[in-house]
């Protein structure tokens, strides 16, 4: 898909926070392309199954090209993608269920890959598309319509889980903030290697967070979401553990580290050993 379709018909409802997120990729997407000065379809979005995933129609502006893929499984479909275009900037979009739950086996390899794509992660704590039944980030004790006697599995906490899992940028935001969540989007497609944009992205549906988030004094409510102090120093691990220790969903970057990518590893090993043939690359397992 490189265009859109004009008979599409999903709408998001009044009020989810998947439009911020929307116009903040379409922000990052056009900064990209013109720093890099790269065709606006050497961009590859790559969604989920979810409210979430019907991004990739809903793009405005020159399209990149889009996949909207199968539950889950984002993951594997970028790893083909960049297998064979290496060259792509190409950027995952999931909800919380899709990338946490049953997609969530795919985190680690990726991480450890260091693949070299971007997700943006929108996560309301529930399953939008299918009417709000719990995911892994529902709060703990929270009434669903999967739960209706309240959730008895623990919340997970999405950051954490990157942080062991091995992903060399972490960052976090709101969906309420385009222009800021921008450029984290655009700074997890520079950085090279496998980088998660965590974007709290309220359902006004089924979980309606915006005041938690927010706060709201009038009706005394303390907002949970908290911006990273200037002094916050992201390559370093125990420094970025030590923020995630803290309650509420931090603003901005989290952890960020270098090293190679899937892709330089390959050449590596592609410049070791020249020539090799099908034949004697499998020779090599014989041993
Ligand atoms: C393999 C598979 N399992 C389950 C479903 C049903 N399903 C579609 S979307 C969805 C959950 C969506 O939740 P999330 O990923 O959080 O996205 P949101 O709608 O909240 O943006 C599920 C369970 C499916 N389409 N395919
Ligand atoms: S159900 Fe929730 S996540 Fe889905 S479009 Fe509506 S507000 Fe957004
Ligand atoms: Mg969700």
């Amino acid at each position: 898909m490189s265009a859109r379709n004009p008979e599409y018909d999903f709408a998001w409802c009044p009020g989810c926070g998947d439009f911020g997120v929307r116009r903040a990729l379409e922000w990052a997407l056009e900064d990209y392309t013109s720093d890099h000065e790269i065709p606006h379809n050497n961009n590859v979005i790559v969604a989920g199954i979810g409210c979430s995933g019907n991004m990739v129609h809903l793009l405005e502006g020159e399209q990149p090209f889009g996949i909207h893929g199968i539950h889950g499984r984002t993951l594997p479909i970028a790893f083909g993608i960049k297998a064979g275009r290496p060259e792509l900037n190409t950027v995952v979009v999931a909800g919380d269920g899709d990338f946490l739950s049953i997609g969530a086996e795919h985190i680690s390899p990726a991480a450890k890959r260091n693949l070299d794509i971007t997700c943006v992660i929108m996560d309301n704590g529930v399953y939008g598309l299918t009417k709000g039944q719990s995911s892994p980030t529902t709060a703990f004790g929270q009434l669903t319509s999967s739960t209706p006697f309240g959730k008895i599995e623990q919340q997970l906490h999405p950051l954490k889980s990157y942080m062991t899992m091995g992903v060399s940028f972490i960052a976090s935001h709101y969906s309420s903030k385009p222009r800021d969540l921008a450029k984290f989007i655009k700074m997890g497609m520079d950085h090279r290697g496998f980088s998660i944009v965590h974007v709290q992205s309220p359902c006004t549906t089924y979980n309606d967070t915006y005041d938690i988030l927010k706060g709201d004094r009038k009706k005394g409510i303390e907002g949970t979401a908290w911006i990273v102090e200037d002094d916050h120093d992201p390559t370093s691990r125990q420094a970025a553990e030590d923020l995630l220790e803290r309650p509420g969903v931090p603003l901005g970057l989290i952890y960020r580290e270098e090293r190679p990518t899937l892709e330089q590893e390959q050449e590596k090993v592609r410049s070791a050993h020249p020539g090799s043939s099908p034949a004697e690359v499998l020779e090599t397992y014989a041993v």
